[in-house]
C-alpha cells in the first residue's frame, strides 16, 4: 500500500513525528485504523527485529522505532475504540513477568481493539499473582499472555497455574504467543490456544469465545 511506505521509513529511522504524520497521511487518504497497524507498523516492526538480528541495527535503533510506533498508536487507538459497538469480548492482555518487550503485545492489543474487542492491558512484567487479581476485578473472557524470552515463557505455565490455584481457569480462555511460543509449547502447557501474529491472535480470540458460549450454553 502506497500510502503507508513513509510510515515504514518512519518506524525504520525511528522518527517519531514523522511517523505520526505519515499516519495521519494516510488515515486522511483513508486507510483503515487497522490496515496502517497490520500493513504498516506490523511488517516496519518485523523488518526493524530482522535488522537487528542481521547486526545492522542495535538497542538504541529499537528503542527509538519502539518509540516511533507508540506515537503511531496513540494516534490510532481513540480511533479504534470509538465505534460503540457492543464489544466482542473483554480480553485481559499482559507480558508475562520478567519480559519487557511490550511491540508484539501491543499490536495485538490494538487488532483487538479495532476487531471489537474491549482490552484491559496490565503492561509488562506482570507476576501471576497479578493476572489472578484482575481476573477477578476484571471479569474477562480471554486472558492474552505474551513473551519474547525463552526464559520468561515458562512464566506463562506459572501464570496458568496461578489462574488454576485460585479456582478461575475454567472462567477464562487463555491464548499464548510471542516470538518464542509455539502451538506445541501451547498445547504442552494447558493453554487454549496460540496466535502466531495479531491478526491470528484476532481470529484466535473470536474462536475461543465462540467455544466459550457454547460451553455456558451446554451448561
Ligand atoms: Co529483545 N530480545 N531483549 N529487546 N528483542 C529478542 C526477543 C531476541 C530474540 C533478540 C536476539 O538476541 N536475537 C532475544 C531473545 C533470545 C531468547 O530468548 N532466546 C532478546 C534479548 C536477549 C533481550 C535482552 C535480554 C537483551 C539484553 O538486555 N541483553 C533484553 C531483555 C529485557 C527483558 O525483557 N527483561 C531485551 C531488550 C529489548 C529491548 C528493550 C531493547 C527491545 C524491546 C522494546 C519493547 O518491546 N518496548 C527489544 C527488541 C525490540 C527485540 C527484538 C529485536 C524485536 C522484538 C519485536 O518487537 N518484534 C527481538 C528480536 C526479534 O524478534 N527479531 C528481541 C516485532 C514484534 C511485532 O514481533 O513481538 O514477535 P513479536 O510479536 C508478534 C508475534 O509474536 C505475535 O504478534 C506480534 C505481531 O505479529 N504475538 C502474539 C506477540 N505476542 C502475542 C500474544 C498473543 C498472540 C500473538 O496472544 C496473547
Amino acid at each position: 500500500m502506497d500510502q503507508l511506505s513513509d510510515l515504514h521509513e518512519a518506524i525504520l529511522t525511528g522518527d517519531a513525528s514523522a511517523a505520526s504524520e505519515a499516519a495521519g497521511t494516510a488515515l486522511a487518504a483513508g486507510v483503515t485504523p487497522v490496515d496502517i497497524i497490520s500493513k504498516g507498523i506490523s511488517p516496519a516492526m518485523a523488518e526493524v527485529g530482522r535488522l537487528f538480528e542481521e547486526g545492522e541495527y542495535f538497542v538504541p535503533e529499537l528503542l527509538i522505532s519502539a518509540r516511533a510506533t507508540k506515537a503511531v498508536f496513540a494516534i490510532l487507538r481513540p480511533l479504534l475504540v470509538e465505534t460503540g459497538a457492543k464489544p466482542a469480548g473483554r480480553v485481559l492482555l499482559a507480558t508475562v513477568e520478567g519480559d519487557l518487550h511490550d511491540i508484539g503485545k501491543n499490536l495485538v492489543g490494538a487488532m483487538l481493539e479495532g476487531a471489537g474487542f474491549e482490552v484491559v492491558d496490565l503492561g509488562v512484567d506482570i507476576p501471576a499473582p497479578r493476572f489472578v487479581s484482575a481476573v477477578r476485578e476484571s471479569r474477562p473472557q480471554i486472558v492474552g499472555l505474551s513473551a519474547l524470552l525463552t526464559t520468561t515463557m515458562p512464566a506463562m505455565k506459572g501464570t496458568l497455574e496461578a489462574l488454576d490455584a485460585a479456582g478461575l481457569r475454567s472462567a477464562v480462555k487463555v491464548m499464548v504467543g510471542g516470538a518464542p511460543v509455539t502451538q506445541r509449547y501451547a498445547d504442552s502447557i494447558g493453554a487454549d490456544g496460540y496466535g502466531e501474529t495479531a491478526s491470528g491472535a484476532v481470529e484466535l480470540a473470536r474462536r475461543l469465545i465462540a467455544t466459550q458460549s457454547l460451553e455456558a450454553s451446554r451448561g
